[in-house]
């Protein structure tokens, strides 16, 4: 399968003053690319790969009879492909509320704030570069946790809802260290709640 790099609906600019141009620039531009181009390569040096999807490849991605070497580029430069497609669509500069799914986290967590509390917590809490979830797991459950590097929840057999990036490269330009500062503003942008 050939993959291709989602362009954005919104421009560079448009999450200022919360997510700044630049850091986005270059995420999308170099970062996001750069794991597309990767596992489009490692996708490219196995024949059994060629007709799966990104999804279906990180859904299957420990049971698909490849080397190890093969495994891990598949898992973090296809988990770096599939999660920042999701990450750059579930942000914009305009507000499109879930009523459907703030209901569901209400009834899950008591409250959207609470809700937002444990994630922005799980979030600032976690050691090194990965990613915060918002996934339905098998049963149907919202969950909320986090997971390392560019793994994927596709690989335990949930589906993202959200996902928010807390690689340094997704916020330092504009925050350094200030993880939490950076936590707190990504809500603004954050379409559904
Ligand atoms: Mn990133």
């Amino acid at each position: 399968m050939k993959f291709e790099l989602p362009q954005l609906n919104y421009e560079y600019n448009a999450l200022e003053p919360y997510i700044d141009e630049m850091t986005m620039r270059v995420h999308h531009s170099k970062h996001h690319q750069g794991y597309m181009d990767k596992f489009q390569a490692a996708v490219d040096g196995v024949d059994a790969l060629k007709g799966m999807t990104a999804e279906e490849i990180l859904t299957k991605v420990d049971r698909l009879g490849v080397t190890e070497d093969v495994r891990m580029a598949l898992k973090n430069n296809g988990g770096g492909y599939v999660n920042h497609n999701l990450f750059f669509s579930v942000m914009g500069p305009e507000k499109q509320v879930d009523v459907k799914l703030k209901k569901e986290i209400k009834v899950r967590w008591g409250s959207v704030d609470k809700f937002k509390e444990e994630f922005s917590t799980l979030a600032g809490k976690h050691f090194g570069s990965g990613w915060a979830w918002l996934v339905r797991d098998g049963s149907g459950e919202l969950q909320a946790y986090t997971l390392a590097n560019q793994e994927s929840p596709l690989s335990r057999g949930h589906k993202p809802i959200f996902n928010l990036d807390i690689w340094e490269h997704a916020y330092y330009l504009k925050y350094q260290n200030r993880r939490p500062e950076y936590i707190e503003n990504w809500w603004q942008v954050l379409k559904f709640l």
